[in-house]
């Protein structure tokens, strides 16, 4: 590993903020791609983060402090990722579902689709069905439904069936995501697709519109 790419790694899991933004910055000046910063320092260190919090070495003010960290890094990274002058193919409405407040993941997604050109519409965490109902009548086309916890899974499904309920099914594609969300569980409460991560999520995105 790049030594800066370690530094950003450790300053995450300290949970230095400043640091993490001033390193992502030193990182891309050395000419290191955006991704590269992101998937080896920043996410494999929420990784570690997690990997102590299971252990009881890190419990919820050290991994929200880590997660603030990780935010103050996406900020740099942001415009490298995001892809410039690209026309809109479709907008999303994207989501954490009703009772779950992680957002680091879904935000990589949208930033992510956003690269990939979508307009997106970013509902933000504990998102009701309604919230995403009302996004179908402003015209968003695919749905980004977001869950990290096992209990708030379910919540996916009752979501989707609000939507079916509401008559608007047929005008959206559906897709969903998460740790604990499985390709299965998303053939099995009718969703359009998963995506195992961010990148993933980009392309299944692309290929509704395409
Ligand atoms: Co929470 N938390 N947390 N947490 N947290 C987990 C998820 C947990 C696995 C930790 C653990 O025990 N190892 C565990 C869940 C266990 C379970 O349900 N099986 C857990 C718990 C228990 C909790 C609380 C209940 C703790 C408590 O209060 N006792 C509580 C719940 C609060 C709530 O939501 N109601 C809680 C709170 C928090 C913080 C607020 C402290 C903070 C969130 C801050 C924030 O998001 N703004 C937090 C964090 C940071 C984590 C961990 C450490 C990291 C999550 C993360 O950001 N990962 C997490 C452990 C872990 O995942 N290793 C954990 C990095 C991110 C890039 O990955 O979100 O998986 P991820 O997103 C990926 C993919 O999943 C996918 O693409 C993303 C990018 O590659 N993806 C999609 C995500 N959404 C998608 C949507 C798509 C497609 C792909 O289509 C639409």
């Amino acid at each position: 590993m790049e030594s800066i790419i370690s530094e950003i790694y450790d300053s995450i899991l300290e949970g230095r903020a400043n640091e993490v933004a001033e390193k992502a910055q030193v990182a891309l000046d050395q000419g290191i791609p955006a991704t590269v910063i992101l998937n080896e320092g920043m996410i494999a260190a929420m990784t570690e983060v997690g990997r102590f919090f299971e252990e009881g070495d890190y419990f919820v003010p050290e991994m929200l402090i880590a997660a603030r960290a990780m935010q103050a890094g996406l900020s740099v990274l942001r415009p490298y990722l995001v892809a410039e002058d690209v026309k809109p193919v479709g907008i999303i409405a994207i989501g954490t579902v009703r009772g779950d407040m992680h957002d680091i993941g879904k935000n990589l997604v949208a930033m992510m689709m956003e690269g990939a050109g979508f307009e997106i519409v970013d509902l933000g965490t504990d998102v009701k069905p309604e919230a995403f109902i009302d996004a179908i009548h402003k015209g968003a086309t695919v749905i980004g439904l977001s869950a990290l916890l096992t209990t708030t899974m379910p919540k996916i499904g009752e979501t989707i069936k609000a939507i079916d309920d509401a008559g608007l099914r047929d005008r959206v594609k559906i897709m969903i995501g998460g740790a604990p969300v499985t390709a299965e569980y998303a053939q099995q409460i009718g969703a359009d697709g998963y995506a195992a991560d961010a990148s993933q999520a980009a392309r299944l995105a692309i290929s509704f519109v395409e």
